[in-house]
């Protein structure tokens, strides 16, 4: 088979790259290792910055969106018994959303399948050959059958433990990560969000985060250990340590219920450098991840789209290749404003195992300095909703 452009991976990167290509008449083949269901069944983020909601639109995938994701002109940060609101209309002059990405990726499938987009499920030993060359090929299989797809470029959309990252060489490659002592333990449960706005919430016991899906569908967090699997914590004994880390105002009105998920996420920072190597690109997860505490991770991946497909288009339709060998060091550079933003906001509301009482009260400084001054809640909000691309 040959297409122009072939995508690994069927999660967000992937889907929405090859549904921008085919607005502009780029063909692509995407190739995914599970079954849609599958991909359809991981609970993931939340949060859409502006940028995100504008490509879904470019790409003629926002009609559900647009109409039933909620606007969220604020978030509520916590710290004890202090709250507060940052006002993100306020400090940066416009929203977020709240839209799952399960929802996000199931309209990408929806937009892809209208358009008899080419995807293949159940792909294994997946193979990137001559990603160097100017005549890139993938091999890989499908129940056993040996397959080939010659093309242009190859989109790395194979999130973090895909193949595409491990295709450019270890001498070529720079690797930068923190792993983070702790995880999430999220749960999603059929019950109204306790607050209209999120709310982050730092305590002695260690992170909290309210957040929702639609009014009958919340989602939220506690920060766990390590060691801790899903089956170790009840509904009850979550309800619980929820509301012994959010404050009393919020926990006396949470409505609990039976969990219809519950997973641990680990929290780790990572950036692969360059995001390129020849006619080979990653996007998402497959270059870089965040601690979710910013909702930077699916965010993030969208500034890879727009920059790598408005480098294809101009390529395509100008034989320019300006676009694409600008394409590492452009999203790169947005890339660590979100690794930064991430790490300086989970490093803020989480309590580490290690830490002391100095910088227990640098959390507390830090926390009252966000409450107090203007310039910083401007910071904060100009990064939540999305720095521009
Ligand atoms: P993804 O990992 O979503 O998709 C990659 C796809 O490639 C997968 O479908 C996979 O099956 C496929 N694949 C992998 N290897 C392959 C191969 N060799 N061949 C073919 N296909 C292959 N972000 C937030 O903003 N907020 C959150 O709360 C949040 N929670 C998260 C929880 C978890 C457990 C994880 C892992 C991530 C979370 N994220 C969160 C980040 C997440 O939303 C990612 O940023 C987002 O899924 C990135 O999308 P992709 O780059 O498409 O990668
Ligand atoms: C979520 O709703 O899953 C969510 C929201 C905001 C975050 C992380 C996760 O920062």
């Amino acid at each position: 088979m040959k297409t122009q452009v072939a995508i690994i991976g069927g999660g967000p990167s992937g889907l929405l790259l090859s549904q921008l290509l085919h607005t502009k008449g780029i063909e692509s083949i995407v190739l995914e290792r599970k079954t849609k269901n599958y991909v359809l069944g991981r609970i993931r983020a939340g949060v859409l910055e502006r940028g995100f909601v504008e490509l879904m639109r470019e790409a003629s995938a926002s009609e559900r969106m647009d109409a039933e994701s909620y606007v969220h002109d604020g978030t509520q940060v916590s710290f004890g018994e202090t709250m507060f609101r940052i006002d993100f209309d306020k400090h940066a002059g416009h929203p977020v959303i709240v839209y799952g990405q399960t929802e996000v990726t199931r309209d990408l499938y929806e937009a892809r399948e209208k358009a008899n987009g080419k995807i293949e499920f159940n792909v294994e030993d997946v193979v990137i050959n001559d990603a160097k060359s100017d005549a890139p090929y993938l091999t890989y299989t499908v129940d056993g059958e040996d397959r080939r797809l010659d093309c242009d470029f190859v989109a790395g959309c194979d999130g973090f433990h895909g193949v595409s990252r491990q295709t450019i060489p270890t001498e070529v490659r720079r690797e930068y990560e923190k792993v983070y002592p702790f995880g999430w333990l999220g749960i999603l449960s059929e019950t109204p969000p306790v607050n209209h706005e999120l709310i982050y919430s730092g305590s002695e016991r260690g992170f909290a985060l309210c957040s929702m899906r639609n009014e009958n569908l919340s989602r939220y967090y506690i920060q766990c250990s390590l060691d801790d699997n899903p089956e170790d914590w009840s509904d009850d004994a979550f309800w619980d340590e929820l509301k012994r880390r959010i404050p009393k105002e919020a926990a006396d009105k949470l409505v609990t219920g039976p969990s219809i998920e519950k997973s641990i996420a680990p929290l780790r920072s990572f950036v692969t450098e360059p995001m390129r190597w020849g006619n080979l690109f990653l996007c998402g997860d497959a270059a870089h991840i965040v601690p979710p505490t910013g909702a930077k991770g699916l965010n993030t991946a969208a500034s890879d789209i727009h920059y790598l497909y408005n480098g294809l288009r101009e390529f395509y339709e100008s034989g320019s290749r300006e676009g694409i060998n600008a394409y590492s060091e452009k999203a790169l550079a947005r890339v660590w404003k979100a690794e930064r933003f991430s790490w300086w906001f989970s490093s803020l509301m989480h309590r580490f195992p290690d830490q002391s009482e100095f910088d227990l009260k640098m959390q507390i400084a830090e926390i009252e300095f966000l409450r107090t001054n203007e310039a910083a809640q401007r910071a904060m909000a100009e990064n939540y909703v999305g720095l521009p691309y």
